[in-house]
């Protein structure tokens, strides 16, 4: 039986403040269109898609706050996007702000979801790696205030079967960190999804900043290829309300390749048509972890590169 999954990476381009869930839904469902009629099954939509990237602004008052939120999945408005996908035989990962309560007290989440051919929702993560401040920081017009609207997700990293192979998710700032893909490596992931939005300017020194496009790449690239994974990493770009967010939404291999890749800061679909045995290949041979990780002897090793401070 053939493992390929024809694959889809549905950039944004920006959303603004006034824009709708209707109009957000509206665009997403065109691109899942587009998508099918490119032959693609799966279709991976960036971080928060409902919305504007509303982290970046401090919003005081709870009634607005709580209107970037989804409190339901599917909701009367994300329905169509469920209908398109079960019409269409098409599954998708979705992006958004959740808001549950529980015992009377609000929790929120970045979350996302992996929705099935049939529409139904198979896997819920939420983002664990939230980047940013609590606090506005004096003199920025544009903060990064994930902390003070997110609680780190409690539902760890798990995968799902589903799409003939096994598949797990993350968010934007989750792709940054390597254990994030070695949890899902050594549950023998053979595809990570992710969406992002992040800002030219998120470290606020020009040299690294400079380096934004690199190290997006860079994170998802050795992510995939150490883990033996493929990695669709699908941005929400542009110039969103005076952010200027990165593109470059991209399909990866498990060599490590860009094998897709966005050329425009707008909504804009790529695809890929990507072998979930290909991963087989490393796992079997260079990133066998059975044979060749060593965990039981990185504790000195951890000394050594300095992660924690040598003793005196
Ligand atoms: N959304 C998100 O996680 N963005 C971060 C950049 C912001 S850091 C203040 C990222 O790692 O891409």
């Amino acid at each position: 039986m053939s493992r390929f999954v024809m694959t889809a990476a549905a950039q944004m381009g920006p959303i603004a403040r006034a824009e709708t869930r209707a109009d957000c839904v509206k665009r997403l469902v065109e691109m899942m269109r587009e998508a099918k009629a490119r032959g693609s099954e799966l279709v991976v939509f960036p971080e928060l898609a409902l919305t504007t990237f509303f982290p970046r602004w401090m919003i005081e008052d709870e009634a607005e706050l709580d209107s970037f939120y989804e409190t339901e999945m599917p909701s009367a408005q994300t329905m169509p996007l469920f209908d398109e996908a079960k019409k269409l035989g098409v599954g998708f990962y979705l992006g958004f702000a959740e808001l549950v309560v529980e015992n009377g007290v609000k929790r929120r989440y970045n979350t996302s979801i992996l929705v099935d051919r049939t529409g139904n929702i198979v896997g819920k993560y939420r983002k664990v790696h939230l980047p940013g401040t609590s606090e506005p920081i004096p003199g920025r017009v544009l903060h990064h205030l994930e902390k003070r609207y997110f609680e780190p997700g409690d539902l760890g990293f798990p995968v799902w079967r589903a799409f003939g192979g096994v598949m797990g998710m993350c968010i934007c700032n989750d792709r940054r960190w390597p254990e994030v893909y070695r949890v899902m490596g050594l549950q023998a992931v053979d595809m990570v999804m992710l969406g992002y939005n992040t800002p030219f300017d998120h470290v606020g020194e020009v040299a690294m900043d400079a380096l934004s496009l690199f190290h997006n790449h860079l994170s998802m690239q050795a992510g995939a290829y150490q883990n033996a994974t493929w990695v669709v990493g699908t941005a929400k770009c542009g110039n969103e309300e005076g952010s200027k967010m990165l593109g470059q939404s991209v399909i990866i291999a498990p060599s490590g390749e860009i094998v897709a890749q966005s050329v425009t800061v707008e909504d804009e679909v790529i695809t890929a048509k990507c072998d979930l045995d290909m991963g087989k290949r490393y796992r079997e041979t260079i990133f066998d972890f059975a044979r060749h990780r060593r965990p039981e002897h990185y504790g000195l090793i951890v000394e050594r590169t300095g992660a924690i401070p040598p003793p005196e």
